[in-house]
């Protein structure tokens, strides 16, 4: 995950258009955030300081380049991705707070709470998710069918099955002894529900079959626990720029089996999830790249 968008793994026309993308993306957020510029209120700071930061963007970015290489047109994709970036960015802000993991620290910088004060965190976090699901009904080129299912796979990906429940088992179940099976079961809700989330309206956004959207959805689970175990090995906490060591007293996949175990298994996950772009793009795509390059270890 400590990718950055020269990475040798792209070739340079495609670095060049990954980093145009992410260009435009940044772009984009900024303009969708446009009525909080210049305001005083805390909350609105609050807003453009935890979204327009060097969050990596792996969401927004699987979005666009999944639904790109389907044949759908751009402009509506950065709204798409902004709308699951501000739904991250307000997951984060709540998994901070002292009632959660008590972080310091967040995407560099001292976390919401830290700066701002509990209260002015839970509101950033219901104004973020409320101008996600504003963005998404006003993205251009969408059908109503299409705004309102997208809708509702996001309001799914949040709730009590996705990650709210993740979150729930992480702060409660963590600490006490658990399968395998339940840690991934934890990883699936705390991170690959909203990897799915993006490749599921990359899909709707570009009309793809049921076999190309079925196959998008396992390849974004796979990916996500790949990225969830990364995240456990301890690989990326420098890149996160949270609070390292937050997960000592945990029962992650690391704690229950070592790291050597953890490192086969986020390889056989990566295989999986390059099994499944592979029968839809075929060997070689951006997005496969872009898998790569979040990976630099593995491959
Ligand atoms: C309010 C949307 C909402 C959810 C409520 C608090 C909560 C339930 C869920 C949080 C779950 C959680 C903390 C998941 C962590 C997932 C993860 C891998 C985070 C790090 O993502 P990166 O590496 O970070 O993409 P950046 O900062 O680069 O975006």
């Amino acid at each position: 995950m400590g990718s950055s968008f020269t990475d040798p793994a792209f070739d340079s026309a495609e670095s060049e258009s990954l980093a145009a993308i992410q260009q435009a993306f940044e772009r984009r957020l900024e303009e969708l955030l446009s009525d909080t510029q210049g305001s005083d209120d805390p909350v609105s700071q609050a807003m453009r300081t935890s979204l327009l930061v060097s969050g990596k963007r792996v969401r927004p970015l699987l979005l666009v380049l999944a639904a790109r290489e389907l044949g759908c047109p751009a402009p509506m994709l950065l709204d798409l991705g902004a709308s699951v970036e501000m739904i991250h960015t307000a997951s984060l802000i709540l998994d901070d707070l002292p009632c959660m993991d008590n972080a310091s620290m967040r995407r560099g910088r001292p976390t919401v709470h830290r700066q701002h004060g509990e209260d002015v965190a839970m509101l950033t976090v219901v104004a973020l998710l409320s101008r996600a699901f504003g963005v998404v009904s006003e993205a251009p080129g969408l059908s109503a069918e299409q705004r309102t299912m997208m809708i509702g796979h996001l309001s799914q990906a949040i709730g009590a099955q996705g990650l709210v429940r993740g979150q729930y088992e992480d702060l409660h179940e963590a600490h006490r002894p658990r399968s395998v099976t339940d840690v991934m079961i934890t990883n699936r809700h705390k991170t690959g529900v909203l990897f799915q989330v993006s490749l599921r309206m990359a899909t709707l956004a570009a009309g793809t079959d049921q076999a190309a959207t079925d196959a998008l959805e396992r390849f974004a689970l796979a990916l996500g626990q790949a990225y969830q175990l990364c995240d456990d090995l301890g690989d990326c906490s420098a890149v996160h720029g949270k609070d390292a060591y937050q997960d000592r007293d945990k029962a992650t996949l690391v704690n229950l089996l070592g790291a050597e175990e953890v490192r086969r298994l986020l390889n056989e996950q990566l295989e999986e999830a390059d099994r499944y772009l592979t029968l839809v793009y075929g060997p070689r795509s951006a997005l496969c790249n872009f898998m790569r390059s979040l990976f630099p270890r593995a491959w």
